[in-house]
């Protein structure tokens, strides 16, 4: 078999999306998402312009040494530009493998370790009172696990709260917001809501917090020792993991398990967080690492330090990467959890896929491949619109990590 072609879809159905299509002489193609949220066209480019003439022509069923000739023959290694154009590549090459040998990806990542993927939702409201009723309704759609963000008093706005109750869609369009922050108000306000959660929904229920990376370590480890009595699922990007001893001094003071990854890209970046036993959960995704092969390669490692995956799945992470990490998922031992946000309608339509939710659980079909398509057509009806996370600035002025 030969790649004759691979295309790069620019497409905004609900949100911005890139995907590549893989092409070959045998009338398989395969899908691979390219998606970067508030930086999509620098993969597009990188996609077109230097890795597609390169790729045309070879053999896809020799994955590994495409993704080597990728990662090694760049030159310039790692970065979420071009570990996600490289994730495209790799994870379109193991669809166009599926299709030809009629098996579901994760048949060929070693089968079934399991038969559905535990699931978190997101719940969130302006105050206490509406995240609550956002915990229940998720609850009763089936959710066994539920991240809880709140709005925090005396701030405008914060991370994970829709403006208007609702879903929560982390990009905006045209320039990026800018957002307000103070972590006093947060630390106090934080305990509290978990206690009203607990008191209301008893011990059952997983409960997950997004800190969004806001936390220096030693405030991380304040919040984690005050949540110990909720007992949390994890606290999630607690402060950034640039530094990653940072994550020692939380570590050393809490119980709350540690999840951190969604913006990494290599098994680099988390090194010395899986081999120190700092983190529980590791976060990242097919997209932004180097697609199905580096993610399974960090996911075997994390197994040998007690790290289970806990993959980011936000709205930014197209029905192809969702997909990927389902597939992925069910055949390795350490899967943690996904997180669940689902897409809009326009999303679904646009990639019609066979994964499915059901009472809390995640499935990723038992069709060929990824079980993932794309129509172009009803694509072409939604252009790229330039859209970008917000900025956050403390009180004073200053820019927040994140
Ligand atoms: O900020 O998906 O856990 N999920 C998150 C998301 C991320 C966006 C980044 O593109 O933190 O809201
Ligand atoms: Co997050």
């Amino acid at each position: 078999m030969k790649i004759t072609k691979a295309s790069v879809n620019i497409s905004a159905p609900g949100r911005n999306f890139v995907t590549l299509k893989v092409e070959t002489d045998e009338g398989i193609y395969g899908l691979g998402d390219g998606t970067l949220n508030g930086r999509e066209l620098a993969v597009a480019s990188y996609l077109t312009d230097h890795v597609i003439p390169c790729i045309v022509g070879r053999d896809p069923f020799q994955i590994e040494d495409i993704w080597q000739y990728l990662y090694r023959g760049s030159y310039w290694r790692r970065g979420p530009v071009t570990m996600a154009a490289i994730g495209a590549v790799d994870v379109a090459l193991w669809d166009i493998k599926g299709k030809a040998l009629n098996t579901p990806v994760y048949n060929l990542l070693g089968g079934k370790s399991r038969e559905g993927l535990l699931v978190y939702a997101h719940a969130n409201g302006t105050d206490v009172d509406h995240a609550l009723e956002d915990v229940a309704k998720h609850k009763e759609l089936g959710y066994k696990a539920i991240r809880v963000q709140s709005g925090i008093p005396g701030l405008a706005g914060t991370y994970g709260v829709a403006k208007t109750p609702g879903r929560y869609e982390p990009a905006e369009r045209g320039l990026p917001q800018e957002c307000e922050w103070a972590t006093e108000p947060y630390l106090r306000h934080v305990p509290k809501l978990f206690a009203r959660v607990r008191e209301a929904f008893g011990e059952e229920l997983h409960l997950l917090h997004d800190c969004h990376h806001r936390l220096t370590p030693m405030e991380a480890a304040r919040l984690g020792k005050e949540l110990e009595p909720f007992h949390l699922f994890w606290i999630e990007d607690p402060t950034p993991a640039e530094l990653q001893e940072g994550f020692r001094t939380i570590r050393d003071h809490t119980t709350t398990p540690i999840a951190v990854g969604e913006v990494l890209n290599s098994i680099w970046d988390a090194h010395d967080l899986i081999r120190n036993q700092w983190i529980d959960y590791i976060r990242m995704t097919a997209v932004h690492a180097g697609g199905i092969t580096h993610l399974k390669k960090v996911a075997d490692f994390a197994s040998l330090y007690h790290v289970r995956t806990g993959c980011h799945g936000a709205t930014d992470l197209s029905p192809v990467c969702m997909a990927a990490a389902l597939h992925l998922g069910t055949a390795i031992h350490n899967f943690g959890i996904q997180e669940h946000m689902p897409h809009t309608d326009e999303t679904d339509t646009v990639f019609p896929h066979q994964y499915f939710f059901q009472d809390g659980l995640m499935y990723p079909g038992e069709g060929p491949g990824l079980g993932v398509d794309l129509d172009e057509k009803l694509a072409a009806k939604y252009p790229y619109q330039r859209a970008y996370l917000p900025v956050n600035r403390k009180l004073d002025g200053t820019l927040t990590d994140w």
